[in-house]
């Protein structure tokens, strides 16, 4: 445990649990330290295939925390989101593990941008995304005004940035902002289950196509063709799709080292 941040690694998983349950894992100065450490300690290690990003107690994160904010010390707006919460969405894109975020409750502000900012979010029934900056007469923050429209689309991304009501877990998933609704007490489990399948790939491929489906939207469909060539030139090169051949001809699960 650092700061509110609880780092378990099992095998080829990580899972960086927000721990401040009393303050629904808002998140501090130490905390948001001990999360960009871990990030890029985990992203370093090779051993490391997959993330799971979650909260404890109800919530999943209430975003900055407010009393620390209040404080004189602390630093102004702009100077915390350079240094802290821009370098923590930024590893998280650009990490090769993908990241899976379990959305086990509220996920307001700066805590719901950490989801968008992951690969693949899943949700338990009790979960809501809350826009909570307009409340506070702020714009949405650490990268939500970029991933959110892209992963809504412009109109629903307008309305829950511009109105801000609480979304529901159901209505997220309704419109792809989560892939799917897992009941509370299996969420933990169903993340560990699809960070073990993604861990089980050939590790090359999926930081390929999560770097990709990244840079797709500043590309043209021709320069996507272009890529989408070009990485497959190097992977089919590799062991691992050797490797992924061999398995398939000898009807096993591939084994897949990285190279
Ligand atoms: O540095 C910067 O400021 C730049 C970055 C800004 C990015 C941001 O994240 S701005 C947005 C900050 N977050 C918010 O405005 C959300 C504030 N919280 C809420 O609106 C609500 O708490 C929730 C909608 C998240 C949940 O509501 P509810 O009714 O389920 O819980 P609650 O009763 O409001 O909160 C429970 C406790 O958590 C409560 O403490 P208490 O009274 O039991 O001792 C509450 O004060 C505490 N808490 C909730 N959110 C925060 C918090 N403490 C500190 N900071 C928080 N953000």
């Amino acid at each position: 445990m650092t700061d509110g941040l609880r780092v378990e690694v099992e095998g080829p998983v990580a899972t960086l649990t927000l721990d401040r349950p009393e303050a629904l894992n808002a998140l501090t100065v130490p905390l948001k330290e001990a999360l960009l450490a871990a990030l890029s300690e985990l992203g370093a290690d090779r051993t490391v295939r997959a993330i799971v990003l979650t909260g404890a107690g109800r919530a999943f994160c209430a975003g900055q925390d407010l009393a620390e904010r209040a404080s004189p010390d602390a630093a102004p707006l702009e100077v915390e989101l350079r240094e802290r919460y821009n370098p923590i969405v930024r590893a998280m894109r650009t990490i090769d593990q993908p990241i899976v975020a379990a959305v086990n409750g509220v996920a307001a502000g700066a805590g719901a941008s950490l989801a968008f900012a992951a690969d693949i979010r899943i949700a338990a029934p009790e979960a809501r995304f809350v826009l909570a900056f307009g409340r506070i007469g702020l714009v949405p923050d650490s990268g939500a005004t970029w991933t959110l429209p892209r992963l809504v689309g412009p109109a629903w991304a307008a309305e829950l940035a511009l109105v801000g009501d609480p979304l529901d877990a159901e209505t997220a998933a309704r419109i792809g902002l989560v892939s799917r609704i897992v009941p509370a007490e299996s969420l933990l489990a169903e993340a560990d289950r699809i960070a073990r399948v993604l861990a089980a790939g050939a590790p090359a491929a999926m930081a390929a196509t999560k770097h990709a489906l990244d840079a797709s939207w500043s590309r043209s469909f021709d320069d996507a063709l272009d890529a989408e060539a070009d990485l497959q030139g190097r992977l089919g090169r590799s062991a691992d799709h050797a490797e992924g051949l061999a398995a398939f001809r000898e009807k096993r699960a591939p084994s897949f080292d990285g190279h």
